[in-house]
């Protein structure tokens, strides 16, 4: 399907493909194996631009927005999902200082995640703050021209990796989510260290470790945004991440599925290549429809974001939830048309398939997407209905 993509984007696009398909995806049943950070792609990533395709011009970038980034992102993940989220979690660690930074803060950091120089990475989720994202127990205690950071982050991406971490933290322990505030906490900041690399399903390149925060003193002008405002920092910034994860989750299912149906076109069984059966026609019909449904959802919220709508919560988690989705049923379908080949770790789509996974968690569980999409959807219903009245 077209979506008569500026001549710049197709560019980018072809670029990202070129790359994915001759540098990411010869490596990545070994990176996956090794699970080994892919820094050599990283900076392939960085030589050509692609770190700061999300950035204004202004701060270094390459001028364009959400949908220059999911399409980056759909690019690379159909090759590897896991270099893609990489890539993403970059994005992902540099929203906050985006949308809430002070113009100070956005002349120091952003150039140099835009060069690719440093790496950004977001942290928010803790042991018991998943879901319950508000009910954060790291705590930031002010002391003179210092915060002082405690506490533990849990499964960061690019944790230990990245240069530039954005924290959500607890200012007023007292207050839950209303006693957040977000900060930005550099990497060789003395009382802050990593725990080991987790081992993971799926996405193995990449790096999930844990933030170590032990009387960690941050300088108080790393506050972003307002003292206590900081769940709201983390909300607006995974909006605006959402799309991103369904960009992960389309790449995953298009990849799974160009796989599959190359795999199916050769195998012969009957005398005729599975291709020409009606049940294997049906799967690829049923995956192509709602890769492309899942795709046009996602453009079109990323064209809202870029637009400065307002809000957009709802078409974020409508995308993350509808994309990831996808992403788990092409992945199964794929490995149903591989048959017993699909099992075996010796072909692609296993891969795709322990890489589709985490899509339906991270960056907020479906089901909590859900919640959002019919709280948002009640809210309109509740607004309309004041108007009519
Ligand atoms: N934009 C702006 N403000 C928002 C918002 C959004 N998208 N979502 C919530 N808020 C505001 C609310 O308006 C409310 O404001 P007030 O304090 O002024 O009333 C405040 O934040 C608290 O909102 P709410 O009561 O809805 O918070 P909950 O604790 O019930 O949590 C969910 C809401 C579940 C949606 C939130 O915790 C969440 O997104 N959880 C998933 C977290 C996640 O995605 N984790 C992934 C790891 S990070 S990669």
């Amino acid at each position: 399907m077209d979506y008569y993509l500026s001549e710049e984007l197709e560019m980018i696009r072809d670029l990202a493909r070129k790359i994915a398909t001759e540098m990411i995806a010869p490596r990545a049943a070994e990176l996956d194996e090794k699970e080994e950070f892919p820094w050599e792609i990283i900076n392939i990533l960085k030589e050509s631009d692609f770190m700061g395709v999300y950035l204004p011009e202004e701060y270094g970038g390459l001028g364009g927005g959400i949908l220059e980034l999911s399409v980056v992102v759909e690019e690379l993940s159909r090759a590897c999902g896991g270099v893609a989220v990489s890539y993403a979690a970059n994005a992902l660690g540099s929203f906050p200082i985006l949308l809430f930074g002070t113009e100070e803060q956005k002349k120091k950091y952003l150039p140099d995640v835009a060069s690719g120089e440093k790496l950004a990475a977001f942290a928010l989720t803790e042991s018991e703050a998943g879901s319950d994202a508000g009910n954060v127990k790291t705590t930031a205690k002010k002391d003179g021209d210092f915060y002082v950071l405690n506490g533990r982050k849990q499964w960061i991406t690019n944790g230990g990796e990245a240069d530039v971490y954005t924290v959500i933290a607890s200012v007023k322990p007292n207050k839950g989510a209303r006693g957040l505030s977000a900060f930005i906490v550099e990497k060789d900041t003395p009382g802050f260290s990593f725990g080991k690399k987790e081992k993971k399903m799926g996405i193995r390149c990449s790096s999930t470790r844990e933030l170590i925060f032990e009387d960690c003193r941050i300088p108080a002008e790393n506050l972003l945004g307002l003292e206590s405002r900081g769940f709201m920092v983390a909300m607006k910034t995974l909006d605006m991440a959402r799309p991103g994860v369904a960009a992960q989750a389309i790449g995953i299912a298009q990849g799974a599925l160009d796989h599959a149906i190359a795999f199916g076109m050769e195998r012969v069984q009957f005398g005729h290549a599975i291709t020409t059966y009606q049940a294997i026609k049906h799967k690829i019909a049923e995956c192509s429809t709602r890769i492309e449904a899942a795709r046009a959802l996602t453009y079109a919220t990323a064209k809202m974001i870029d637009k400065n709508e307002k809000n957009y919560s709802k078409e974020s988690a409508m995308c993350k939830l509808f994309a990831s989705d996808t992403a788990m049923f092409v992945t199964t379908e794929a490995i149903q048309i591989y048959g017993g080949h699909g099992y075996m770790r010796e072909y692609p789509v296993e891969k795709y398939f322990r890489d589709a996974k985490i899509t339906q968690i991270y960056e907020g569980t479906n089901e909590i997407q859900k919640n959002v999409i019919a709280n948002e959807a009640l809210r309109e219903a509740r607004k309309n209905r004041k108007k009519t009245n």
